[in-house]
């Protein structure tokens, strides 16, 4: 039998569909109705297989099964505790599950959610004055994805290119670092450095310029009358936690101003208090003119993410050029206000400031010769081993059996970014476990 979902030609490999099961899920379809607890008892190994046989295999996890969190600690199904050293690559500053996050969604849920922009809702003004507050933005665009946020403000100073800057039509410039990542979507893989990020994906759109990070003679020579803006992380997350020189982005801001380049500072994972400041931009006694925040925005509880400027930049964006369903919806604007109100009342900034320049004089106290570099601002850490201790995943997976979850990036690198709320104790704890994996290896 042949579905009417099949696309002609298009050969399914699942053996779900070579047995005819329809894609759609009856009401016969015990597993997924059922109310009986085996539905929500189904062990790791048992749900491990679920996720291998029916979803995309994009992503290669460890083989922890979580289940509860709160804090920097997690719980898998077998009751396991874990120090969580990703904070879901800084989306969760403020720890797991923080209660006054969880409040504010559950107060704002059961009163309104989503209205679409076609109607105004109570919660969004009010996001919009606290972020306007907080960064002296004066221009707010809201969206769901960091990638959104990215996109939208590729979008925007497009435009504003074309329109302020007197750029001719569709020949706007934007220059981008090597090893960046600002998403996932094409438009953004677009302009990644990345093989893997790129292939397979083509075509990309044009109108993108690559300079090495960091390298300012090579940014400036890369300038021309068609450039519009210079979109770049602050520290580069995915690259290894990679630190610019020190001036360049004096060095950066001043050339931009100079020349009518907006400076489009990506912070959706530096921001928020995750390098030791609300934004990263800070420690280089700068402003960008676009700044992206996202992840820690909404606590872990919700997309959110912003696009912040100024009239000059956003004002070119005019009614139906631009939007999206959930963007700027009241559920998201609520829990983005608590979010942020705990950061700044419960002093995360200070404590990621404080406890990162701890974290990172102790790791390079650890005496390993796997160990090649240690970098970190605040909580955004990373060390690099040599190329000859054979990847970092194997450590991975041994902090994973002592209590710690952390991550690697482009093989050697173990990054370390612990939900801001992490105490002294617990940075000591988890500094014995990394000294243990590292000097056993
Ligand atoms: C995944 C990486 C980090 C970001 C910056 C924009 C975005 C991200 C600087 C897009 C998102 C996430 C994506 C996530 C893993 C994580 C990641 F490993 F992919 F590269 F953090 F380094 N700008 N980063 O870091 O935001 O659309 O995801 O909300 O793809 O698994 P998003």
């Amino acid at each position: 039998m042949t579905s009417r979902f099949a696309l002609v030609g298009y050969s399914r490999t699942s053996q779900a569909r070579m047995a005819g099961t329809p894609r759609h899920l009856g009401s016969n379809h015990p597993a997924i109705f059922s109310s009986s607890p085996e539905a929500s008892m189904k062990s790791a190994p048992d749900l491990i297989a679920s996720e291998l046989r029916l979803g995309a295999h994009n992503y290669e996890p460890l083989d922890v099964v979580l289940t509860r969190g709160r804090g920097v600690w997690v719980w898998d199904t077998e009751d396991n505790k874990y120090l969580d050293c990703l904070a879901a690559y800084s989306a969760v500053n403020q720890g797991h599950c923080h209660p006054r996050i969880m409040d504010a969604m559950v107060n704002q849920a059961s009163r309104l959610t989503l209205t679409s922009r076609a109607f105004r809702n109570d919660q969004l003004a009010l996001l919009y004055e606290d972020l306007a507050q907080l960064t002296g933005s004066h221009k707010i665009l809201p969206m769901n994805s960091g990638a959104e946020a990215v996109e939208s403000a590729i979008k925007a100073v497009r435009k504003w290119g074309y329109e302020v800057r007197g750029v001719p039509e569709n020949r706007a410039e934007i220059i981008v670092a090597s090893n960046n990542f600002h998403g996932r979507t094409i438009g953004i893989v677009g302009f990644s450095t990345d093989p893997t990020a790129r292939k397979g994906f083509g075509p990309f759109a044009p109108g993108f310029n690559v300079v090495p990070f960091g390298d300012f003679d090579a940014l400036q020579q890369a300038v021309n009358p068609n450039t519009v803006a210079f979109l770049v992380e602050p520290i580069q997350g995915e690259a290894g936690v990679i630190i610019p020189p020190q001036g360049y982005f004096r060095q950066v801001r001043d050339l931009c101003t100079s020349l009518g380049v907006t400076l489009i500072l990506d912070e959706i994972q530096t921001g928020l208090g995750r390098t030791g400041k609300l934004l990263a931009e800070e420690h280089e006694g700068i402003e960008a003119d676009v700044t992206l925040i996202g992840k820690a925005l909404s606590g872990g509880f919700y997309p959110v993410s912003a696009v912040l400027s100024n009239l000059e930049v956003l004002g070119v964006l005019k009614p139906g050029e631009h939007g999206s369903t959930f963007g700027g919806n009241p559920l998201a604007a609520a829990i983005a206000r608590e979010a942020l109100k705990v950061l700044v009342e419960e002093n995360l900034i200070d404590n990621s400031a404080r406890l990162g320049s701890y974290f990172l004089e102790q790791l390079c106290g650890i005496d390993s010769p796997a160990i090649k570099e240690v970098r970190g601002r605040g909580l955004m850490l990373a060390i690099e081993l040599h190329p000859e201790a054979g990847g970092a995943r194997p450590l991975i997976d041994s902090l994973k059996d002592r209590g710690v979850l952390a991550k690697d990036t482009h093989e050697d690198t173990i990054r370390i970014a612990p939900p801001l709320v992490i105490t002294k104790d617990e940075v000591d704890w988890a500094l014995e476990q990394f000294a243990t994996v590292l000097t056993t290896v």
